[in-house]
């Protein structure tokens, strides 16, 4: 039998798009086919990095712009030894926001170009499928208001909108916009549907490097 690696599935767009959602239930579909599927998400809240974040995001420390995005870089970098292990055992990783998420958030800030905010993220693991979960602001406020985090306010998430709108154009970039206004389950059949495919042709292929 030719031994087949897990493929790297990462799940993006704006705060209550359902991102964690379908994350958890593209996992229990895979699982349920007969795959080897684990979730990871970024920021990884459980490092010494992650914490620096956490604090950050709950607005109980402040960090300096370029450092935070640094750390949301490091935080990627401190987990792809994980991720290459998980990816050779033929585990397929379902991954909530990644480097997308990095760039667009951080780019939004004044005086960031999306080129300086690619660079600390650029060689790690390719994704082979990036989903991007499309919703519009309207509907995203019908599904609950915003907590509490440090970017919950509705003018910095439409600038992330349209810096995640640039980063699309990005052709090296395996990317499926996904219509996110529909029920949990039309989602889920859609993605279920765009990963097995993803899985199908790219277990037989090495893993990229993302924008290099
Ligand atoms: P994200 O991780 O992108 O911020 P979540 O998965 O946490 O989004 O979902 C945000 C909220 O919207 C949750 O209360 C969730 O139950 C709800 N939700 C998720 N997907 C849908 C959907 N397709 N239709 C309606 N509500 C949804
Ligand atoms: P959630 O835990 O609700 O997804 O929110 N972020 C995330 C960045 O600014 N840079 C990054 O590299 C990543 C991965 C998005 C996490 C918040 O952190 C932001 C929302
Ligand atoms: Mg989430």
């Amino acid at each position: 039998m030719t031994f087949r690696r897990g493929v790297l599935i990462v799940l993006e767009g704006v705060d209550r798009a359902g991102k964690s959602t379908q994350c958890a239930r593209l996992v229990q579909a895979l699982q349920q086919n007969g795959r080897r599927a684990e979730i990871i998400r970024f920021p990884d809240r459980t490092t010494q990095i992650g914490q620096l974040i956490s604090s950050y995001l709950e607005k109980k420390s402040n960090l300096e712009d370029h450092t935070v995005h640094l750390l949301f870089s490091a935080n990627r970098w401190e987990l792809v030894p994980l991720i290459r292990e998980k990816l050779e055992q033929g585990i397929n990783l379902v991954v909530d926001r990644y480097a997308f998420s990095g760039v667009a958030f951080t780019s939004a800030k004044p005086g960031f170009s999306l080129d300086w905010c690619k660079q600390p993220d650029v060689g790690l693991p390719k994704p082979d499928l990036v989903m991007f979960l499309q919703l519009s602001p309207e509907v995203a406020a019908q599904r609950g208001q915003f907590g509490a985090e440090r970017y919950e306010i509705s003018s910095f998430q439409q600038t992330v909108q349209q810096r995640f709108e640039e980063i699309r154009n990005d052709t090296s970039i395996n990317w499926k916009v996904i219509d996110a206004s529909r029920s949990i389950e039309e989602v889920h059949t859609d993605i279920k549907s765009a990963s097995e495919k993803t899985i199908d042709v790219a277990q037989h292929l090495p893993v990229g490097e993302l924008w290099r």
